[in-house]
């Protein structure tokens, strides 16, 4: 145990708790889930976090997945003060703009147009006006526990914060708007198909996380992406893969690469903007050209193309896409830590579910297997906040949900991940007088 003094982040958490709702900027950074208050982040390194008390954790998160290079990555720190004195907005256009555009469509295999925006919210919500205009459909689907930020249409079964809170039909969402959001469990492709049947002609997009991550990791079941991608086709439906998690992170091109399955368009978010916040939505050239100017479907802003976050998600993508070997390590590493896991579990007489693919994975305090929303919410949340408050004790620092995927980085030794396997083996040890 090293994690000792925590009264500067106290002291920040009430001061905050004054001045921002929740004292936090996004729900799930309270620790409302895991119970006690949240730690005030002053630096970062690496592997690592600095809170404000001078403790150090093992970072998991990794910024919900940005930082896929480890923090302060010395490569985009020059890239970024190369464009510092050259001012940081002109809302206008830039040189970075064209070529992150080139990367992006060389690496993603689904985009051959793309339009940057400032998050993963407003990529998806721009993504599905763009469905609608092209397709003149007004409905959609999306899958129970899949989250795609907070526009108003996707908070509806939605997981994450909102599952988090226990509000996946947020208040404040009008009924005109919920209705035209159709949801169906995930992995359900029977469902996909009873719900295209009972409103034919009617449904613009199918907008799906292709690795669930946001209630807790789900990875899809063999032939669930491709049935999709099959209904689609036959029934002129935009198929949308959000892939703000996933872009850049399961693969170069991202799970749509990883599985092979190519959706109409892709939204992105997270490792495109190398920890600035950046998103983007892109796909088919014709459907793209629905965008205004081009076309009538309006989506504008003035921070969209950043020249500071823009050189700083280009030199992340261009060193992911120069250095393919990445995916190779980080999948290795993920195979320690949930093999790792696996048989401290086994050595513990437990047997806790874990999902898993390459670089990111869940652990879920149930037997059962877990392949959608339903199974998700089976898991032991009292169980996950001891497990997560033991983990803290020990330095490691994990998504404070359930409901929320953990990510690693290249920063990730060999080293660092024994030190994360002792210390899971300790805290589920912990956990044996209350099971
Ligand atoms: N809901 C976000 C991840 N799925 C959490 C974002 C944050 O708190 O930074």
């Amino acid at each position: 145990m090293n994690q000792k003094r925590n009264e500067a982040s106290l002291k920040l958490f009430q001061r905050a708790q004054e001045l921002i709702p929740g004292g936090v900027n996004s729900p799930v950074r309270a620790f409302k889930a895991v119970g006690g208050d949240p730690i005030f982040i002053k630096s970062a390194q690496g592997a690592h976090l600095y809170d404000e008390d001078g403790n150090q954790y093992l970072d998991l998160i990794n910024s919900w997945g940005p930082m896929i290079l480890g923090h302060a990555c010395e490569m985009v720190q020059e890239a970024v003060k190369a464009v510092l004195p050259h001012s940081f907005s002109y809302g206008a256009p830039t040189r970075r703009e064209v070529e992150i555009a080139e990367l992006i469509i060389s690496m993603v295999p689904s985009i051959e147009k793309v339009r940057m925006v400032n998050s993963g919210t407003e990529a998806t919500m721009s993504a599905i006006r763009v469905a609608r205009g092209f397709t003149g459909r007004d409905k959609f689907i999306k899958f129970e526990g899949c989250y795609h930020g907070h526009g108003d249409s996707f908070l509806i079964s939605a997981g994450s914060g909102a599952i988090t809170l226990g509000v996946p039909d947020s208040p404040g969402v009008t009924k005109g708007v919920a209705q035209d959001t159709i949801t169906v469990p995930y992995n359900n492709l029977e469902a996909v198909k009873l719900a295209v049947a009972a409103a034919p002609g009617e449904i613009a997009a199918i907008i799906i996380e292709p690795v669930a991550g946001n209630m807790g990791l789900v990875v899809p079941e063999p032939g669930f992406l491709q049935g999709l991608r099959d209904i689609c086709t036959k029934e002129n439906i935009i198929l949308i893969f959000d892939e703000v998690m996933t872009g850049f992170r399961l693969a170069k091109g991202g799970a749509q690469e990883r599985f092979g399955v190519i959706p109409d368009m892709t939204t992105l978010g997270k490792i495109i903007g190398g920890g600035f916040p950046v998103g983007a939505y892109g796909g088919r050239k014709d459907i793209m050209n629905a965008v205004a100017p081009v076309g009538p479907v309006y989506q504008a802003g003035t921070l969209s193309g950043n020249p500071v976050a823009m050189a700083a998600g280009l030199a992340t993508l261009n060193y992911l896409n120069e250095h393919e070997e990445i995916y190779g390590y980080l999948d290795n590493i993920g195979d320690k830590l949930v093999y790792g896991m696996r048989e401290n579990m086994a050595q513990l007489g437990m047997d806790f579910t874990i999902n898993h693919i390459g670089s990111m994975f869940s652990i879920f305090f149930t037997r059962q297997p877990v392949k959608d929303f339903e199974s998700a919410k089976k898991s032991n949340l009292g169980l996950f906040g001891k497990y997560f408050n033991n983990m803290l004790q020990h330095g490691i620092y994990l998504a404070p949900s359930q409901f929320e995927s953990l990510f690693l980085s290249t920063a990730l030794t060999d080293t660092l991940a024994n030190d994360y396997l002792e210390a899971n083996l300790e805290s589920l040890r912990a956990l044996k007088a209350f099971l």
